[in-house]
C-alpha cells in the first residue's frame, strides 16, 4: 500500500508569531480603530489614526459557529500608551459562555485581564513562556506593559463566538497605566 504524506496546511514562527498557509487569515487594529477603547478619548483621537496597536493572524479549519472545530491565532500587541494607558486589545466575553481558550506568551511582557459577569477583574502576568486557562465565562484583554511587542498564541473551540458588546459599553474593572515608568493598575 503506498502511502502519501501531505504538507502541513499551516507553519508558525514560534518566537516572531507569524503564520504561513493560504487559509491563514489576518486584521489590524489601529488607533483610528479603537474609539472608547482607552480612557482618554481626547488622547486618542488626538493620536495618528493610522497607528497599528495590535494585529491579529488566525487560522479557521472549521466554520465559525460550527461544534467541535478549534481555531488558532497569534496576536502581537506593539509598545505603546495612549493618555498614559497602556497598549491593549478590546476585549470580549465569548458569546458562548461554556467555551474555553488558551493563551501561550511567545515575547514581551503584559498582563491578561480577565473579569466575570459581577464585573470582578483581576490579572495574571504574562512573560515568554507562560499559558493562561480563560474559563469560558470570563472576559480577557491583553495588555502590552513592556517596551517591546508582546506576542502570544491562543486556541479556541469555533464555537466560541464573540461578545464584545458588554465590553464595548462599560469596559473592564480595572485599567492599566505607566505611570513615571511603573505598571499601575487603576479599578
Ligand atoms: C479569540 C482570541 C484572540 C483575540 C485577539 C484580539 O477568541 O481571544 O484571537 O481575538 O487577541 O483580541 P480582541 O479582544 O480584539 O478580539
Ligand atoms: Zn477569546
Amino acid at each position: 500500500m503506498s502511502h502519501t504524506s501531505l504538507p502541513a496546511e499551516v507553519i508558525l514562527n514560534w518566537p516572531a508569531g507569524d503564520m504561513h498557509g493560504r487559509k491563514v487569515m489576518q486584521s489590524q487594529k489601529r488607533l483610528g480603530d479603537l474609539k472608547g477603547i482607552f480612557a482618554d478619548e481626547t488622547a486618542r483621537s488626538s493620536a495618528e489614526p493610522a497607528t497599528v496597536v495590535y494585529q491579529v493572524q488566525w487560522w479557521q479549519p472549521a466554520e465559525p459557529g460550527q461544534e467541535g472545530g478549534l481555531f488558532w491565532g497569534v496576536t502581537t500587541i506593539h509598545p505603546g500608551t495612549v493618555g498614559g494607558e497602556f497598549y491593549m486589545t478590546h476585549g470580549h466575553f465569548h458569546a458562548n459562555r461554556t467555551r474555553a481558550e488558551y493563551y501561550a506568551t511567545a515575547q514581551g511582557e503584559g498582563l491578561l485581564m480577565l473579569m466575570d459577569d459581577s464585573r470582578m477583574t483581576w490579572t495574571e502576568k504574562m512573560s515568554p513562556g507562560s499559558l493562561h486557562f480563560i474559563d469560558g465565562r470570563h472576559a480577557h484583554r491583553v495588555i502590552n506593559t513592556g517596551k517591546a511587542p508582546l506576542i502570544f498564541w491562543a486556541c479556541w473551540p469555533s464555537d466560541a463566538g464573540y461578545d464584545y458588546g458588554s465590553i464595548a459599553k462599560e469596559g473592564f474593572g480595572a485599567r492599566v497605566f505607566n505611570r513615571d515608568g511603573s505598571i499601575e493598575i487603576r479599578s
